[in-house]
């Protein structure tokens, strides 16, 4: 297979200045017919004249009304051209039906359309489709269904046809077309100029009511953008439309986004808090990536960050100012601990900005966007925020309409404060999550942090270089007041000392508040100084830090040893959780531990081979211990929990049930499902019902209700995704094998709607112990159905290839097992580029 470097970025032959693009829509036999004006481009001499083309029938070609005839292979077509401006014309034939893949122009359920992100546009024309081509776009639908959509705003319409015209010039990635039976919810914005724009939410008749929340997301995040990045939008429309069989998570495509209906749809009886809260940060991220994205763009797919983390980071800021921040900061890290320190320390590191790729579409990772938006978060605190807004203005004023880089982006840093920041860089060139050990001395009234920056080598990269790192440190002194308030210490070297003078006392030092850079800490440290911090710490996350580390310490100890949970935990959980000044949702998350996957590369990295099964058993004995030394208090809080006001899937509110759900998850452990049972009986919304089912099913009594959610819900399938996805996250690690391959022979297991596949397969990896059962039944069962689902979805088994990607983590015989799956998916006939690249890599 071939693989693509960004060193070998060549700017293309030809500008193009108009694209004319008409669609007779058939579902097997497709006609795309294009008019494209294209003239030379000054900046290069090469005119050789190649167009991206995949599985396209070419009718007929041909330049400025000449017929021509190409030399076509499976990646497109090239033919002589003139070196002047000319028309080029071609009409091709698709098949949306048999489109499986989801990439280009496809049907679900009887809708079509498009996900043309990173390479799906030469599926429907032939074209240069890549990101730094941009042109203004004008579309014709023909189709005999009632509404037809593209991007831009609509020019004229009627029986069976309509026409839109898009003028901001757009890379192919853009593009947009929808046509089915549809129906809108409808409302208007009126932008900080006072323009009007039409907003429309269009989905499936039957799904009318669950929009609204969809639609108010959409406007605060309208509103928010212009508040808070002078951004205002651009268009007479912005059309949503959500989909059953989507890829991802939702598409950006200029004034048509598209949505996973996962990422838009909600109610209060179908929807939990938790996807309500991803939904308005999804509606947020689609919405503002059209300016930082579609007006400012990538120059090539190597770039894919400057949008994404760019993006990310504007909807964290988003959800922290609609919502609450720590509670916002603190989820943040758990995930990027959960999703992209894995990939960053195993086969799949890459840089931010990678270097090289087969399938561009392997690199929408955690790492692109999550580790992506810390770097940009490390920025905006180094450079301070006045800073970071001010090159945020330059940055649009100066690239606004173009294709950019990352070069182009430090540059406008660079311009308006004067530093130099070659070395930040390395956070886009260097893969690897940086080690940073901390050493304190204390003598006289001055205290001294010596600190020392590692990166263990990643694939392609044997040495690293040392990192800027903004290391946020406040200082507490004994008796627990702050005598040291947050100051931000900038590292630049391998090893760097810090000193605080004037001190009365050795302080305790609260190191990495806020989660200030995405690296690991390295500091000898005990017991009684983490349960000290969990006591008085002034910076929320740092002070769900402590706990968190004193959390990781006892299962540890508990999943290595025969020891008994830490009284020092307990202890500390008990004040937290009794302090009513402290918001419910941050309760929460003290009540929370670890995820075992996360254990797991704790052990491996303290050079302990991780055993899922003492894992699983020692958090299932931790919970029970918190049960019991909780007993007392868990009633009240638990009531304290209730929210009396009807349901509002605010913070508030949210953070209310997620308590209540921590609650009753320890309250089913010692009453074997009883007040589950009456939660469940009595919920009126689905995250109370869905944390009740939970409970139920952990408690191993939750079969009638288990039968009752399917029949009341069996027609909604969002809903029965989370069904399917829940009787095997809570499957005993022994049985959940066992119980995802049941699921795969009942009558609404659709495989072939990616949701569903991740309904599945997504909770059997997500189930730690589950999964990796030493009898390898979990990995027999994933590998049976990547191989199944590869020739007719390529990207969405590529992307659940990465259930294996910590393989190297575990004990000989399990590591004998995955080789083995992962070589018997090499070996499949014909498997896709996509998923042929992530098993090369994660084998290693
Ligand atoms: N560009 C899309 C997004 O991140 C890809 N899913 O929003
Ligand atoms: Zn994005």
């Amino acid at each position: 297979p071939n693989t693509v470097y960004l060193k070998d970025y060549k700017s293309f032959g030809y500008l193009v200045d108009q694209v004319h693009l008409t669609f007779d829509l058939s579902p097997n036999a497709t006609r795309v017919t294009s008019r494209i004006a294209f003239s030379p481009n000054p900046e290069t001499e090469d005119r050789s004249f190649f167009l991206h083309g995949e599985k396209l029938r070419l009718i007929r070609a041909a330049i400025d009304g000449t017929a021509v005839s190409p030399e076509i292979t499976a990646e497109g077509l090239r033919v002589a051209a003139p070196d002047a401006p000319f028309v080029w014309e071609a009409e091709v034939e698709i098949d949306p039906a048999n489109n499986t893949a989801l990439e280009g122009l496809y049907m679900s359920n009887g809708m079509y359309c498009t996900q043309c992100e990173a390479e799906g546009f030469r599926k429907i024309t032939y074209y240069p489709d890549r990101p730094d081509v941009m042109s203004t776009f004008t579309v014709r639908i023909n189709g005999d269904l009632p509404v037809l959509l593209s991007n831009g705003n609509p020019v004229q319409r009627g029986e069976g046809w309509a026409e839109w015209h898009d003028p901001w010039p757009k890379p192919a990635y853009l593009f947009a077309l929808v046509a089915g039976d549809l129906v809108a919810h409808s409302d208007s914005f009126t932008t900080i100029s006072g323009k009007s724009v039409d907003l429309n939410l269009w989905v499936r008749p039957g799904d009318e009511h669950k929009c609204a929340f969809g639609m108010e997301a959409l406007k605060k995040s309208m509103k928010w953008d212009e508040d808070t990045y002078g951004r205002e939008y651009d268009l007479d429309v912005f059309n949503i439309v959500a989909v059953d069989d989507f890829n991802m998570g939702a598409m950006e495509n200029k004034g048509l986004n598209i949505f996973n209906s996962s990422c838009v749809l909600a109610s209060p009886d179908t929807s939990t808090d938790a996807n309500f809260e991803r939904i308005e940060a999804i509606i947020a991220h689609e919405y503002f990536h059209n300016w930082t994205g579609n007006r400012i763009t990538c120059r090539d797919w190597f770039q894919l960050c400057l949008k994404e983390g760019l993006t990310v980071f504007r909807d964290s800021q988003f959800t922290s100012d609609m919502r609450s921040a720590p509670v916002k900061r603190i989820t943040d890290v758990i995930d990027l601990r959960a999703r992209q320190f894995p990939e960053d320390n195993g086969p799949l590191s890459h840089p931010v900005r990678p270097e090289s790729f087969q399938e561009i579409n392997n690199f929408y990772t955690a790492t692109v966007y999550e580790k992506g938006a810390e770097v940009i978060g490390m920025l905006k605190r180094l450079v301070g925020d006045a800073a970071y807004a001010e090159a945020l203005d330059l940055y649009f004023a100066r690239h606004d309409g173009q294709a950019c880089t990352i070069e182009d982006w430090l540059k406008v840093f660079e311009d308006v404060t004067g530093r130099d920041l070659s070395q930040f860089k390395r956070w886009y060139s260097q893969s690897g999550t940086p080690r940073l050990k901390v050493e304190e001395e204390f003598s006289e009234g001055t205290y001294t942090l010596t600190l020392t920056q590692h990166t263990d080598p990643t694939p392609g990269q044997p040495d690293k270089q040392p990192q800027v790192i903004p290391v946020a440190v406040g200082l507490l002194s004994p008796n627990g007041d702050e005598v040291v308030p947050t100051r931000v210490l900038e590292m630049t070297e391998g090893t760097q000392s810090f000193t605080f003078e004037g001190l009365a006392a050795k302080p305790v030092p609260s190191i990495l508040r806020d989660f200030s850079a995405p690296v690991i800490v390295e500091r000898e440290t005990d017991t009684a100084e983490r349960a000290f911090l969990l006591a008085h710490d002034t910076d929320p996350f740092h002070r769900w830090e402590a706990g968190r580390a004193l959390a990781r310490e006892t299962l540890v100890e508990m999943a290595t040893g025969d020891a008994t949970p830490l009284p020092d935990y307990l202890d500390g959980i008990r004040t937290l959780l009794r302090d009513k000044s402290l918001d419910p949702a941050y309760r929460a998350l003290m009540l929370g531990l670890p995820g075992q996957s996360e254990l797991a590369g704790h052990l491996h990295e303290a050079g302990i081979t991780p055993d899922p099964a003492a894992i699983w058993i020692a958090v299932e004995d931790l919970k029970q211990a918190l049960a019991r030394d909780l007993q007392d208090m868990l009633p009240d809080i638990y009531a304290e929990a209730q929210v009396d006001a009807p349901y509002a899937p605010d913070a508030e509110q949210s953070g209310k049930r997620a308590l209540g759900a921590a609650a009753l998850d320890l309250i089913s452990r010692l009453d074997g499902g009883k007040q589950a049972a009456a939660q469940y009986e009595a919920a009126d919304n689905m995250t109370l019902q869905l944390s009740a089912l939970g409970c139920l099913l952990g408690a191993e009594t939750g079969d009638a209700q288990l039968a009752a959610f399917y029949d009341q819900w069996k027609d909604d399938r969002l809903v029965i995704d989370k069904w399917f996805m829940l009787q095997i996250m809570k499957a005993k690690p022994d049985r959940a094998a066992a119980v995802a391959k049941a699921l795969t022979e009942h009558p609404d297991f659709t495989w072939k709607t990616p949701n569903r596949f991740r309904a599945v397969f997504g909770a059997l990896a997500g189930n730690h112990a589950g999964f990796h059962d030493s009898s390898g039944a979990g990995y027999d069962l994933l590998a049976d159905w990547l191989i199944r689902l590869d020739p007719l979805n390529p990207q969405t088994t590529a992307r659940m290839c990465t259930a294996f990607q910590t393989w190297k983590r575990y004990d000989a015989g399990r590591q004998e097992m995955i080789a083995a799956q992962l070589d018997r998916i090499a070996a499949t006939p014909d498997l896709s580029r996509d998923a042929g690249e992530m098993i090369s890599r994660i084998r290693g």
